[in-house]
């Protein structure tokens, strides 16, 4: 990797370029991707394009590279950004976070091991055991969340199907000392279902692809995922053997070996085994109404005894508790009676469902609570009353729209305007904080804030969660459509929102309701509960369901829906980035089609217009275009001035600064704060620039000559 970067690798900072245009920007963008230059900066955020391609990037050569050093002495690089957060963090005891987003497939889970890998790499010199024990758990649980949280989908064969924060929490010296996950609203509709190329959760290919023959015996299951209903539809037969980390057979051995390394006993692994094979024999099941019932009195059985003692066996539970689970639910009909209800064939198949999703989501958060118990901090350092400093890495699902798009594409998408409003405001509250730091006068800018859209998604009464609230109070088969004409009513003008009736075609830019047909019914999170898991002898199921021994009329009562539950992780988790100093990652995605090198200018446009990132530009050039510390101000355009070349002899680094600029003439275009240079137009950074680009080889011939000794 250079280490200087020459005028044609374009503009490592979109601040410096000559004219702020789209397509001045998207030129900067296409050249240094071009020249394998996938990261640039806007001021200290990192735009980042995803490659598609193992690019000579990483590893520990580079990671030396940007240790210890300032954001700006190297190429851009996620190192550099990783390292300003932890410097920030280590010198100031300032709780950092690092906000990655992007869309589907740009890059985000990507550059979240990346940042980590730094981290892991730089910390813990003197390698105390108890630090080396925690950054392994922090590297290991990557893979296994990936395993039971990613899935192969159209936009990414890797792609996260929750939302992740991470919390890393260091000591005094500096060193991981422990860590929290923080999972967002996973995709479990995916369990039953996938679109046509898709697949389901990584884990059930492992587990079928990479297990023991005697294993898979002991489960009851065949080697072939086209055997099962949750694994065979979406992909073809010979379609997805592979997702983006390898054959599942080799990621199988790889999780197995982290969960050892994390500390997942023997029993925990096989109970997770159980219980991914208890999903998939759930999902062969089917129910006939029985002949000597009769269909008019309701009675149903299942096709294929067999596969419930099956789940019975795997789950350690009496199959007629099993069997009951299904064909029928328990209620509470006023106060505290109960009663049994059959259920029709369309009822037992949704009781069905409706078991393997919960499982499926209760075994990926007792994954995650699991990993957060092993990396809880164990000695707190009472010299800062038991707190840790804390890095936090944020990898949220992308950005999404697909032909048809559910109640969690609403949550996902809704989760990303969030993040891009605390985007705004971070970027406008920084800079004010800046300017008064420095002591500068600040001049503030217009800008699109999607406040708006936020709020018409959170608004109380009015809003979308509200009204799919109500809907979703509202019993009966009209909820759908009431859902629908209640948004329009109160919002049939909002610039921002289509309705589905009166324009049926998605605006992507644009909020639009998901899809109704289902979203009620998933947004009500409102399920058959798989009561026989209460009574469960596997230690691990039980522990799933902590809540298993309330009271049946307790648990009727109506919860919280999946909507409010959502929302309010997401005020939480804006609450919590906004408290910390923020570096963020903007990334993109080159191409639809995954081709490495490629770079579609009207895909990356629309990203680039959409994760504001040509106001990002303007707004840090409104002010003042640039601001730089002295020294760094001085390394980079010092050769353009005869005081400063090759190194000052002025009393300051800021008066050698004032000599350079006055030297250019450029004295009046400045001001001069207690730290740092402010700018205020472009022109003066292009003159700096030219006159640099000009020396350049005349700088650079000299040398060669003074080498060869010719001078
Ligand atoms: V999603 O919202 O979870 O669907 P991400 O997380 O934004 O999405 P991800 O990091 O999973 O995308 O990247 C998608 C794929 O792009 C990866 O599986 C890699 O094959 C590829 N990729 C991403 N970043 C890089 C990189 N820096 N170098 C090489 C990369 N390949
Ligand atoms: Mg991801």
């Amino acid at each position: 990797m250079e280490d200087e970067e020459g005028p044609e690798y374009g503009k490592p900072d979109f601040v410096l370029l000559d004219q702020l245009t789209m397509e001045e920007f998207m030129k900067n963008l296409q050249l240094r991707f071009e020249k394998g230059r996938i990261y640039t900066y806007i001021g200290e955020v990192l735009v980042s394009v995803n490659p598609y391609q193992e690019l000579p990037l990483y590893g520990p050569e580079a990671i030396a590279k940007y240790q210890g050093r300032e954001l700006y002495e190297r190429p851009p690089h996620l190192y550099a950004v990783a390292n300003a957060a932890y410097k920030a963090m280590k010198r100031r005891s300032r709780d950092t976070c690092i906000v990655i987003s992007g869309e589907s497939g740009a890059g985000k889970t990507e550059a979240s091991k990346h940042i980590m890998q730094y981290i892991a790499a730089v910390t813990n010199p003197s390698q105390r055991a108890e630090v080396e024990r925690v950054k392994d758990v922090l590297l290991k649980s990557t893979c296994v969340l990936e395993a039971f949280g990613n899935a192969r989908t159209n936009r990414n064969h890797n792609s996260s199907r929750f939302g992740k924060y991470m919390d890393i929490n260091f000591d005094f010296k500096g060193d991981p000392v422990g860590g929290h996950i923080h999972s967002y609203l996973l995709e479990k509709s995916r369990v039953l279902k996938q679109h046509v190329g898709e697949r389901n959760f990584h884990a059930f290919y492992q587990l079928l692809r990479g297990s023991e023959d005697q294993e898979l015996q002991e489960l009851h299951l065949e080697r072939n995922p086209a055997v099962y209903n949750f694994t065979r539809q979406g992909a073809g037969l010979n379609m997805g053997v592979h997702n983006a980390l390898g054959s599942d057979e080799k990621s199988h051995q790889g999780v197995m070996e982290a969960m050892k390394i994390i500390g997942f006993s023997p029993e925990e692994v096989e109970s997770i085994h159980r219980i991914l094979a208890a999903i998939l024999h759930l999902g062969n099941i089917e129910f006939v109404e029985t002949e000597e019932n009769g269909p008019q009195k309701g009675g149903l059985e299942v096709a294929d005894e067999a596969l419930v003692g099956y789940v019975a066996k795997l789950t350690a539970t009496p199959s007629d508790l099993v069997l009951r689970t299904l064909l029928a639910r328990t209620v509470a009909s006023g106060g505290r009676e109960v009663i049994e209800k059959s259920h029709t064939v369309a009822e037992a198949s949704y009781a069905r469902d409706a078991c393997a999703k919960a499982m499926y989501q209760r075994l990926f958060e007792w994954v995650v609570n699991k990993i957060n118990s092993i990396m809880e901090p164990r000695d707190r350092d009472p010299r800062r009353d038991g707190k840790d400093t804390v890095i936090g890495v944020l990898d949220i699902y992308g950005f999404e729209v697909f032909p048809v798009n559910s109640f969690e594409q609403f949550c996902i998408n809704y989760c990303n305007e969030k993040l891009q409003q605390l985007f705004i405001q971070l970027i406008l509250k920084q800079e004010q904080e800046e300017y008064e730091r420095e002591g500068i006068t600040w001049q503030s800018i217009e800008y699109f804030n999607n406040a708006t859209i936020v709020e018409l998604v959170e608004q109380p009464r009015r809003g979308i969660l509200a009204v799919l609230d109500e809907a979703c109070s509202t019993a009966g088969p009209i909820t759908d459509r009431i859902f629908l004409q209640t948004l329009d009513t109160h919002h049939r003008h909002h610039p921002h929102y289509s309705s589905r009736q009166l324009c049926p075609t998605d605006k992507t830019m644009e909020f639009v309701p998901p899809k109704v047909p289902g979203s009620i019914d998933t947004g009500q999170n409102f399920m058959f509960r798989p009561i026989s898991y209460v009574f469960s002898m596997d230690p691990t199921l039980r522990a799933m369901w902590p809540d298993g021994q309330q009271d049946i009329t307790e648990v009727t009562k109506r919860p919280l829906t999946a909507g409010t539950l959502f929302k309010n992780s997401m005020i939480a988790l804006v609450e919590n980035l906004a408290s910390k100093e923020p570096f963020y990652v903007r990334c993109i995605k080159p191409n639809e089609d995954k081709v490495p090198g490629r770079l579609d200018e009207a895909h990356c446009r629309h990203q680039v217009e959409y994760l504001g990132l040509l106001e990002n530009v303007r707004v840090r050039r409104a002010g003042f275009a640039s601001r730089q510390p002295y020294p760094r101000f001085l390394l980079r355009y010092k050769m353009t001035c005869e005081y400063t070349w090759p190194n000052h002899l002025l009393g300051s680094d800021r008066e050698a600064v004032s000599a350079l600029l006055e030297q250019h003439g450029l004295q009046g275009d400045v001001a001069f704060g207690h730290s740092k240079l402010f700018i205020r137009s472009p022109r003066t950074l292009v003159t700096l620039e030219q006159s640099r680009a000009h020396l350049i080889p005349i700088i650079v011939l000299l040398l060669q000559k003074a080498w060869r000794g010719t001078l």
